[in-house]
């Protein structure tokens, strides 16, 4: 009797699991009021994907929640009519891509251990404990044993593992902490930890700069934040899929991107105090065990940097999150973040300039807000994956995002020490004439968040025309976030053979210890440049022909030579699927010209994946 209502129950607790199904749907907005709006009506537009192009909000919602939309009056459009046979369909998997990835993986990034997990690609919970145990097996002097950092709310253990050359011991180098799946439904954010982890391990030893950065870094990695809700999706959509995003706190869970300590509950919308909302804040700050160990961790170290991976929309997010004042390291923040995204293009910004909304209670809001308990921590939201790729990336997908990721988590640990770049540098003339020689000038800049030591710069050339004596500089330590002017420390010749106009290139790189930080190309030209044609004229109509939809002028508003600039938007945005050209009226003759060099000034703000501008040249 006992036996059977338990198995009852269980039955019945599972239907109801099984029933739970999605929509994507786009909704039409008529202004910024109807978000607020359906922020009033209690939706969760946390995990929306507001596109600037046609005004409109992609996002999830469950069969419920899509029922409250039918009554909220706004036009919408259903992208996804039923997510988890939507999922099944397109989660099939594609070998020859995903085979692919692996070999450029191999060959490419030096990562040959790494390999796919069982849930569309994706590690189960128990795959990952797998995985920790196993790089420890197979690195045990480079890795610690996993270790327990908290217990879910489901008694489940919370782990980490440090990397670094003495991982046992307090080394007293600086600490950089990465997080993966604090919303279940993310799970490339955890294999794009675990894929950054094999990189160091794989690239040990071979690569300089990765040799350098675990010899002298203490990292540290927690893949699964929230093991409860990755393991309740793993129940009900046992092939990867499944859409719970908060914690397993009965009745309905907490958002563990709300409940830290920083002005939680600071406001409703960048919260819920409904725990039926997929953004409840819950009971109090740090009411819940799993961000109670992410709190308890930090606290007990010293991190200075901290990535905390989530799902999706190729972003990179700073503080605040509770609102839209920058922070006092608002500085450091952008340099950090508009270097770390130089190569993989993420929108960087804060919460309303990438995802477009607030957030409070969330974990960088407290990292490094918090500043008595521990010291602040520079601390980001990458969300990874582009808007195809939605929570769940695909198997052939998930080594391409985690890929685009390594160079801002090789970042994230260089600035944690000492980094030292170049600022800027200067001539001591404007012309670099055959037979000359010039001195330069350089700045160079520790934008770490430590000293840098045992440091040295070089000034290389890559042109036959061009010859660099003094080309290596030392210097003991330069102090964090600080910058040394060294005026005129190096000096090159320009060859009598040299051709004028031909283009030469230096190369200027910075060492610590030897092992290069930062490589910087500086290009000059020879010779004294001989216009063959320059617009001074100041009106657009003198040199030029207008066409397209839309036309060019000139204005005042900003230009780089007074007293003016041509512009294709002079008031305001030009509207969707325009075109502007302007054309040279009469041809440049180059006939006897040698090495012709164009140049041109532009300045823009282009809606991203949509808007381009080009320049072209026609010999006809
Ligand atoms: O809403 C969130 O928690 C994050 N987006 S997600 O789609 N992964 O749920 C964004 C967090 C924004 N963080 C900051 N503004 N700092
Ligand atoms: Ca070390
Ligand atoms: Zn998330």
């Amino acid at each position: 009797m006992r036996l059977l209502s338990t198995l009852l129950l269980i039955l019945l607790m599972l239907t109801s699991t099984f029933s739970q199904n999605y929509k994507k749907v786009k909704i039409y907005l008529s202004g910024r009021d109807d978000i607020t709006y359906l922020a009033k009506q209690g939706f969760a537009l946390d995990d929306a994907k507001y596109e600037r192009k046609d005004n409109s909000l992609s996002i999830f919602l469950s069969d419920k929640e899509f029922e409250k939309l039918k009554s909220a009056g706004l036009r919408f459009e259903i992208l996804i009519d039923d997510w988890n046979k939507y999922y099944a369909s397109i989660s099939k998997e594609n070998k020859p891509a995903e085979e692919a990835a692996l070999k450029k993986s191999r060959e490419l990034f030096g990562v040959s251990e790494f390999e796919y997990g069982s849930m569309g690609g994706h590690y189960t919970l128990q795959e990952v404990q797998n995985k920790l145990d196993s790089i420890h097996l197979q690195y045990p002097s480079l890795t610690t044993q996993k270790f327990q950092i908290g217990t879910s709310v489901e008694n489940r253990a919370i782990y980490a593992i440090k990397i670094s050359d003495n991982p046992d011991q307090n080394e007293s180098e600086p600490e950089v902490l990465y997080t993966g799946l604090t919303h279940a439904r993310e799970p490339e954010g955890m294999m794009t930890v675990m894929y950054f982890m094999y990189y160091l391990l794989n690239n040990y030893g071979t690569d300089p700069e990765v040799t350098y950065l675990v010899n002298n870094r203490q990292l540290y990695f927690v893949p699964v934040v929230n093991p409860d809700g990755y393991e309740y999706n793993r129940l009900t959509n046992p092939n990867g899929g499944g859409m719970w995003r908060k914690n397993r706190r009965s009745p309905n869970g907490v958002d563990l991107n709300r409940n830290y300590g920083y002005k939680w509950g600071y406001d409703n919308i960048g919260s819920s105090p409904d725990q039926y909302n997929e953004t409840y804040r819950g009971t109090g700050a740090f009411s819940e065990p799993e961000t109670q160990a992410i709190r308890d961790f930090c606290n007990a170290h010293n991190f200075k940097t901290a990535l905390n991976y989530h799902t999706y929309g190729n972003d990179l997010i700073c503080p605040w999150g509770y609102n839209d004042s920058p922070t006092p390291d608002s500085t450091s923040y952008n340099e950090y973040g508009f270097d770390m995204v130089q190569y993989n293009h993420y929108t960087f910004g804060s919460g309303t300039g990438t995802v477009g909304y607030v957030t409070n209670g969330d974990s960088d809001d407290w990292m490094y807000g918090e500043q008595t308990t521990k010291g602040k921590i520079f601390s980001f939201t990458p969300e990874v994956g582009n808007n195809a790729d939605g929570f769940w990336a695909s198997q052939s997908r998930i080594i391409p995002i985690a890929q685009e990721n390594i160079y801002p988590n090789l970042y994230l640990t260089w600035i944690a020490g000492g980094y030292v770049n170049l600022k800027s540098y200067s001539f001591d003339r404007t012309y670099f004439y055959p037979g000359e020689v010039t001195n330069v000038s350089i700045v160079l800049k520790n934008k770490g968040l430590s000293p840098a030591q045992n440091l040295s710069v070089q000034l290389i050339s890559l042109s036959t025309d061009v010859d660099i004596s003094n080309s290596l500089v030392n210097i003991n330590s330069l102090a964090a976030s600080s910058e040394l002017n060294l005026n005129s420390v190096f000096s090159f010749t320009v060859l009598s053979s040299a051709d004028s106009q031909d283009k030469a290139k230096l190369v200027l790189k910075t060492f610590t210890n030897d092992v290069q930080m930062a490589s910087d190309t500086i290009s000059i030209f020879i010779g004294m440049p001989e216009y063959i044609f320059k617009d001074t004229t100041n009106n657009i109509n003198d040199l030029w022909t207008m066409s397209g939809t839309t036309s060019w002028a000139t204005t005042t508003a900003t230009y780089y030579s007074a007293p003016n600039c041509y512009t294709d938007s002079k008031s305001g945005n030009y509207a969707n699927n325009t075109n502007a050209y302007m054309t040279l009226k009469n041809q440049i003759d180059l006939s006897g010209i040698t090495n012709p060099i164009f140049t041109f000034r532009t300045k823009y703000d282009m809606e991203k994946s949509y808007d381009y501008g080009q320049v072209k040249f026609s010999t006809d």
